[in-house]
């Protein structure tokens, strides 16, 4: 934990009895100054911290936002070890990536209330405007590269199953988004660096609509429609959790452990869809009924049962 933390921790502890710069500087080993810039750093950060003579700092709010230090105290799952991040950033992506060259260790999640270049698969643009949870994680599994295709939809599934554990249903849309209704919800992006055949680091980026903003993304759904105080935080750290489970099943078994529950939650399945490579030629036509062992969306056309590796899925409206 940071100084800062520190500081937020012990203003959380006092209470509403507050507690004196001097005693939080004595508790932290640092100067009354220095006590008071972290504090003006978390109301610029939107904690609500009065100071009055005599009873010294107290903590009267904390801000809707994904911050680090909120969503690690409610992280359960320990494999989650370190907690990056800020209210902005250009893409937690990129943050996370940096963690990885670094030799950082799997387990990191960067975090971010709002992103000023959030991306998306093929360099398409992910809307991040406040309200919504922006997480990267970093993964190192010791899988070749050609395994980790499969990743992304257990990391869906581990989303939608966390998400369920806060009373929302999400189904997953091959390859790896969540959608709720007609809407999509969060969206899953997939970057990797490898050595010959040994994957090095996977940053699994995951953006999260969580409060509906003032001008909404085309074609967004947000948990906040269903449950309307699910708070950020809260909804990051259920999605870590679930993220966290699923990659240990994905991890023991493979993606044939997965398998099952994400043709549970499938949108697909029984429709008929259009599968476009990233040109925009179609690949593949017909119904959709499930995926492969390797997570291959498998698609009965005229000529028989195709599995595609990767694409776009579109509905075909009969
Ligand atoms: C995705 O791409 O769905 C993956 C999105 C991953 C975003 C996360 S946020 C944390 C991390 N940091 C990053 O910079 N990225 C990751 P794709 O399947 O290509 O979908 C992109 C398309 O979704 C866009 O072209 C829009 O049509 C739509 N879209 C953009 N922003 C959206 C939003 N907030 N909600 C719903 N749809 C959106």
């Amino acid at each position: 934990m940071s100084t800062r933390e520190h500081v937020l921790e012990a203003l959380r502890d006092a209470g509403a009895a507050g507690v004196s710069g001097e005693s939080l500087a004595r508790m932290l080993g640092v100067s009354r100054v220095a006590v008071g810039k972290h504090v003006a750093t978390l109301r610029e950060l939107g904690y609500e911290i009065s100071a009055e003579r005599g009873s010294g700092y107290r903590l009267d709010a904390i801000p809707d936002v994904p911050l680090p230090a909120e969503v690690r105290r409610l992280v359960r799952n320990p494999f989650w070890n370190r907690f990056e991040g800020g209210i902005e950033t250009g893409s937690t992506n990129d943050d996370a990536r940096e963690l990885a060259v670094a030799g950082t260790e799997e387990g990191a999640v960067v975090l971010a209330a709002v992103q000023h270049a959030g991306r998306g698969r093929l360099g398409r643009q992910w809307e991040s405007p406040q309200g919504g949870a922006y997480i990267s994680v970093l993964l190192r599994p010791p899988v070749a590269p050609a395994e980790a295709g499969s990743l992304g939809l257990a990391i869906a599934v581990g989303v939608a199953r966390g998400l369920e554990s806060l009373g929302v249903c999400p189904s997953v849309k091959w390859p790896n988004d969540l959608r709720l209704a007609e809407g999509k919800l969060a969206g899953v992006l997939l970057e990797m660096s490898a050595e010959s055949d040994q994957v090095t680091w996977i940053v699994a980026g995951i953006g999260l609509n969580v409060t509906r903003p003032a001008r909404s993304a085309e074609g967004a759904a947000y948990l906040s429609d269903l449950v309307p105080d699910i708070g950020s935080a809260r909804a990051a750290a259920a999605a870590l959790d679930g993220v966290a489970a699923e990659y240990a099943v994905w991890l023991d078994q493979g993606f044939e452990g997965v398998r099952d529950a994400f043709i549970e939650r499938s949108a697909l399945t029984g429709q008929q869809v259009v599968v476009s490579d990233m040109l925009g030629n179609v690949r593949a036509q017909g119904v959709a009924e499930g995926v492969d062992d390797e997570g291959r969306l498998l698609v009965r056309g005229r000529s028989g049962v195709e599995a595609v590796a990767a694409g776009e899925v579109t509905l075909r409206r009969s």
